[in-house]
């Protein structure tokens, strides 16, 4: 885990209220990657499909902004139906949604006066798919959030590129060489306008910011200023300002409220500060067929969903939409395994807090109640010796129970070492969860307040 922490580095009290409102027992978001680029699944005119995530696309095939604009032109993604999605995340148990509103590509999926770079005024589709996902994620009482990219924008050659492929002269042949990109012109020009567009005019509970090159405490502020006074309830993430790596200043932390770690990253460890890991169904974010690419199996899923939340963490798990606006089958097949197993067991999920005990266990892993009188044991591997073993309990086991039959599991305890006899066979193929209740003195939880 390669994030340093201050010993004292605490999350803002503001901040702390605003996850408490519904972020932390959420556990389990929907990310959308969706635009131009689903349309072409990770390959242009056989070109670019070396990269590993879709949404690259018009660096990976190096692509001029003439190029690109053809592309977004004809994005029209007629089966896109806004309650449909909404249905189907809520009953895989998903709490919140986050969209890309704009990402690298410059290409906005709302209504903007700002530019006419968006689905609304660019495309023959012309709905505001921002405003449509808003509304009937709402409906299912769900939370909604939008991805902004703010600082890369491969549409506006003032904007910053994170990489040495993204060259402005492939990007923007029409420019002159002498031409010096002035990063603030964008950011008042679009950047910050967008944003204010999107805190103004639409239903927003958290905006997820990427990709941070060129900010600094003055360039964030602007943007964390703008959210606060639209929506003071409205989450920011860390992206805003730092991509979490190394030391976390001290001064940047009202800026936002909670760390994303990294891309597709699984937190071994406990985590010091309230995180969310932005994870995908597959190895790409943006919907793709061609080159390379996998998806997670269920059992993975579940895995790394459990292994976050345990760590102190909510998962933010990808899907990629097709062009054609209907869900990836594979993803909603994934989210589907998900929900069925929280349909039975997320009473060891939502509303937790992670592994109050020292160690993560080899055949699986811990969560735990507010309380600090119940742990739920995630049973990953079924072990051959027919038991398993959880040491460091600081109090006596008033009863163990499967989640899944509410029958009771045999046990045995001598001080804090207690010893669970299993049945044969797993009561689930991915997880099968115990769920210890203590009598008397309590598991401290303190760590993850
Ligand atoms: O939106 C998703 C990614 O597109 C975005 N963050 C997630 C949530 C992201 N932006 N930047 N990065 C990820 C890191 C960039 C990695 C890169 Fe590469 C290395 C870009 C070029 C080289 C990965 C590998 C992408 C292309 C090759």
């Amino acid at each position: 885990f390669e994030y340093r922490f201050d010993d004292d580095l605490q999350q803002t009290a503001d901040s702390i209220a605003r996850q408490e409102l519904w972020f932390r027992d959420a556990k389990f978001g929907a990310f959308i990657h969706f635009g131009a680029y689903s349309t072409l699944e990770g390959e242009y005119e056989g070109r670019g499909n070396g990269f590993r995530y879709s949404e690259w696309i018009q660096i990976s095939a190096q692509m001029s902004s003439d190029e690109y604009h053809k592309v977004a032109a004809k994005f029209n993604p007629v089966e896109f139906d806004a309650d449909e999605w909404a249905k189907t995340f809520k009953d895989c148990g998903i709490r919140y949604v986050v969209i890309t509103s704009k990402h690298h590509d410059g290409f906005a999926l709302f209504d903007s006066m700002v530019s006419d770079y968006n689905i609304v005024d660019y495309t023959p589709f012309k709905r505001d798919i921002i405003k449509e996902l808003s509304e009937a994620c709402h409906k299912q009482g769900m939370k909604f959030g939008v991805y902004y990219s703010h600082a890369q924008d491969w549409d506006e050659p003032d904007a910053p590129y994170l990489n040495k492929r993204c060259k402005l002269s492939i990007l923007h042949p029409e420019m002159p060489d002498d031409f010096e990109p002035d990063m603030d012109r964008y950011i008042m020009k679009k950047s910050l306008p967008q944003v204010e567009e999107l805190m103004k005019n639409y239903e927003i509970d958290l905006i997820w910011f990427d990709t941070p090159v060129g900010m600094n405490m003055e360039r964030a502020t602007l943007f964390s200023d703008m959210v606060r006074k639209y929506r003071p309830d409205c989450l920011i993430n860390s992206r805003l300002i730092h991509r979490g790596k190394g030391k976390i200043e001290k001064q940047y932390l009202p800026l936002y409220d909670y760390v994303s770690i990294g891309d597709k990253e699984v937190p071994t460890k406990k985590l010091p500060l309230y995180v969310e890991s932005p994870d995908s169904v597959s190895s790409s974010f943006g919907y793709k067929t061609k080159g390379n690419c996998y998806y997670h199996t269920e059992k993975e899923m579940i895995h790394r969903f459990v292994n976050t939340v345990c760590a102190g963490g909510n998962a933010l798990i990808n899907n990629g939409p097709m062009g054609n606006g209907r869900l990836d089958p594979e993803a909603v097949r994934i989210y589907s395994a998900m929900g069925e197993w929280l349909k039975v067991n997320g009473e060891s999920i939502y509303g937790t807090v992670r592994n109050p005990l020292d160690e993560r266990p080899e055949w699986g892993d811990i969560s735990a109640r507010k309380d600090g009188k119940t742990v739920y044991l995630h049973i990953f591997e079924w072990p051959e010796s027919g038991s398993i073993s959880v040491n460091g309990l600081p109090a006596e086991v008033a009863s163990a129970v499967y989640l899944a039959t509410g029958e009771k599991a045999g046990f045995s305890q001598e001080g804090s070492f207690l010893k669970i006899i299993l049945p044969a066979q797993p009561l689930n193929e991915y997880d099968t969860v115990i769920k210890v209740s203590l009598a008397g003195s309590e598991v401290s939880t303190e760590l993850a307040e």
